[in-house]
C-alpha cells in the first residue's frame, strides 16, 4: 500500500460540500468530478482517526512510564475536530477561499489534541516521546513556553502527521498537538473565553490583567517543578540509604 497525503486523497474522490450556518453566511464549496459521495465526512473520519491514533499512542506512553518510572506524566487529554466554522474563519482571515483543498492545505488544527501535564518538565519529556514514534512525522513545532505570545499565553505546539491506514491506501494526516501544564491550560481557557467575548479587542486593563496573571502563572509552574525535584531528591536519598543499610546487613 501506498503512503499518501490527504492532500493527494482528495484527488482520488470527488467532492460537494456546503456548509451553510444560518444568519452567518458561511459557506464552503468544494467541487470536483461528476459522482456526489459524502466526501466531508470521509475527510472528517480520516481526521477522526488520526486523533484516536494519537491518543491511544499517549494512553500507551502515560502507562510505560508509570510502569517504569512510577509517574504519570500526562494529567489528562482533550481533543476536537475543529468546526466547520472555526475552519472557514481562519481561511478567511489568511485571505483564502473556503475549499476542502485550501482547508486541508493550511488549516493546520482540524484534528488537535491537547495533553495537559503537571510540570513544564513533562512537556519536554512528552514532546520527546512524540518525536521518537516511528509513524509520526513531526512537521513543526512552536514553543511558546521560551517565547510566549505578547497576549502571556505559553503553550508547545506540534504539527505532526500520523499514517491513517484504510482499507485500500494510506493517509498521512496532520493533527495538532499542544502541550501544556494545568495552570498554563487554566489561563489558556479563560483567556481564549474573554478573547472570543470581546472579539479580538478586550480592554486595555483587561489585557494587563492577563499578562499579570501569565506572569504568574509561569511563577507558579517554576515553583512547583522545583518543589517537586526537591521531593524526589528526598525520596531518592531515601531509597538508597535504606539500599545501602541493606548492603551492609547483607
Ligand atoms: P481555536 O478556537 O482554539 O481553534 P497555524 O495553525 O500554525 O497555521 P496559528 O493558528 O496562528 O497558525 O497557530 P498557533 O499560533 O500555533 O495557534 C494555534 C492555536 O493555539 C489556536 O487555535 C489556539 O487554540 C491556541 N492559541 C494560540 N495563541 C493563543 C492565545 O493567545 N491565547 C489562547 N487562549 N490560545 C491561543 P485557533 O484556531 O486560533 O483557535
Amino acid at each position: 500500500m501506498k503512503n499518501i497525503h490527504l492532500c493527494d486523497f482528495l484527488c482520488y474522490t470527488n467532492f460537494t460540500v456546503l456548509c451553510e450556518k444560518e444568519n452567518e453566511g458561511v459557506r464552503m464549496e468544494f467541487k470536483t468530478g461528476s459522482e456526489d459521495i459524502d466526501s466531508w465526512e470521509e475527510v472528517i473520519l480520516v481526521y477522526s482517526a488520526a486523533l484516536r491514533q494519537i491518543e491511544t499512542k499517549m494512553e500507551i506512553l502515560n502507562d510505560e512510564f508509570q510502569h517504569v518510572h512510577q509517574y504519570n506524566p500526562i494529567e489528562h487529554i482533550k481533543s476536537r475536530i475543529k468546526t466547520p466554522e472555526s475552519i472557514v474563519k481562519k481561511l478567511k482571515r489568511n485571505g483564502r477561499e473556503s475549499t476542502i483543498e485550501n482547508m486541508v492545505k493550511y488549516v493546520n488544527d482540524i484534528a488537535g489534541i491537547r495533553i495537559i501535564c503537571s510540570f513544564t518538565s513533562d512537556i519536554y519529556r512528552i514532546a520527546d516521546m512524540i518525536g521518537e514514534q516511528r509513524d509520526i512525522k513531526v512537521i513543526s513545532v512552536k514553543n511558546y513556553i521560551t517565547f510566549p505570545k505578547a497576549s502571556g499565553y505559553k503553550s508547545y505546539h506540534m504539527i505532526v502527521t500520523v499514517p491513517v491506514y484504510l482499507s485500500d491506501r494510506i493517509v498521512d494526516t496532520k493533527v495538532e498537538i499542544q502541550i501544556r501544564t494545568v495552570a498554563m491550560d487554566f489561563w489558556a481557557s479563560l483567556e481564549h473565553k474573554i478573547h472570543y467575548k470581546f472579539e479580538g479587542d478586550a480592554p486595555e486593563h483587561i489585557k494587563s490583567e492577563l499578562i499579570e496573571c501569565a506572569k504568574m502563572v509561569s511563577d507558579l509552574d517554576a515553583r512547583m517543578l522545583s518543589l517537586n525535584e526537591e521531593i524526589l531528591n528526598i525520596s531518592n536519598g531515601e531509597k538508597s540509604m535504606h539500599f545501602n543499610s541493606e548492603e551492609t546487613a547483607g
